[in-house]
C-alpha cells in the first residue's frame, strides 16, 4: 500500500513499477481515504508501540492506494522491494532506501507474512474486488 507522503510526493506510478518490473501481477488497487478504525485494525499488533498514535495519523493523513499482488515468493521479495523499516537503514535500490528518510515517513506498506497478506486483505477489498487474470507474458517471467 503506498503511505499518504508516497501519494503526496506524487511516486504512486514509480513505486507500482517497481512491482511490474520485477514481475509480480497486479490483481487489486483502489484509491482511498481509511478511516482511523481500519487503520486501528490493520496496525491492532502495534497498538502497545509508543509510535502507534502518531503511525495512525499519519498514515491517515491522506489518500493511499492499497493493493495486491500475485506471483512467485511476492511477499518476501516484496518485503526486499521495499527495504527495511527505517529508510535510513534500507539499502539503495530498495523502494524506502531510494526515496524516504525516516520510519514515520516511509512511503509504503507491505505485508510482512502470507497470513498478514490474508488478513489485511480482507480488511481492505471486498472478494469481488480481486480481479484474477493471465499475464500473456507469464512465461516470459515463469518458468513453470
Ligand atoms: P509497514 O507495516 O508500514 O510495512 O512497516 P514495517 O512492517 O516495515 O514495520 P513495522 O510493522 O515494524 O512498523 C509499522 C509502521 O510503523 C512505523 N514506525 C515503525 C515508526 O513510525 N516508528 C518506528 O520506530 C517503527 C519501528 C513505520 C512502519
Amino acid at each position: 500500500m503506498v503511505k499518504p507522503d508516497g501519494v503526496q510526493r506524487g511516486l504512486v506510478g514509480r513505486l507500482i513499477a517497481r512491482f511490474e518490473d520485477k514481475g509480480f501481477k497486479l490483481v487489486a488497487m483502489k484509491y482511498t481515504w481509511a478511516s482511523e478504525c481500519l487503520l486501528r485494525n490493520h496496525y491492532a499488533e502495534l497498538a502497545d508501540k509508543a509510535f502507534f498514535a502518531n503511525l495512525i495519523e499519519y498514515v491517515g493523513s491522506g489518500p493511499v492506494v492499497p493493493m495486491v499482488w500475485e506471483g512467485p515468493g511476492v511477499v518476501k521479495m516484496g518485503r526486499r522491494l521495499i527495504g527495511a523499516t527505517n529508510p535510513s537503514e534500507s539499502a539503495p535500490g530498495t523502494i524506502r532506501g531510494d526515496f524516504g528518510l525516516q520510519s514515520g515517513r516511509n512511503l509504503i506498506h507491505g505485508s510482512d507474512s502470507i497470513v498478514s497478506a490474508e488478513r489485511e486483505i480482507d480488511l481492505w477489498f471486498d472478494a469481488d474486488e480481486i480481479v484474477g487474470w493471465k499475464s500473456s507474458l507469464e512465461n516470459w517471467f515463469y518458468e513453470d
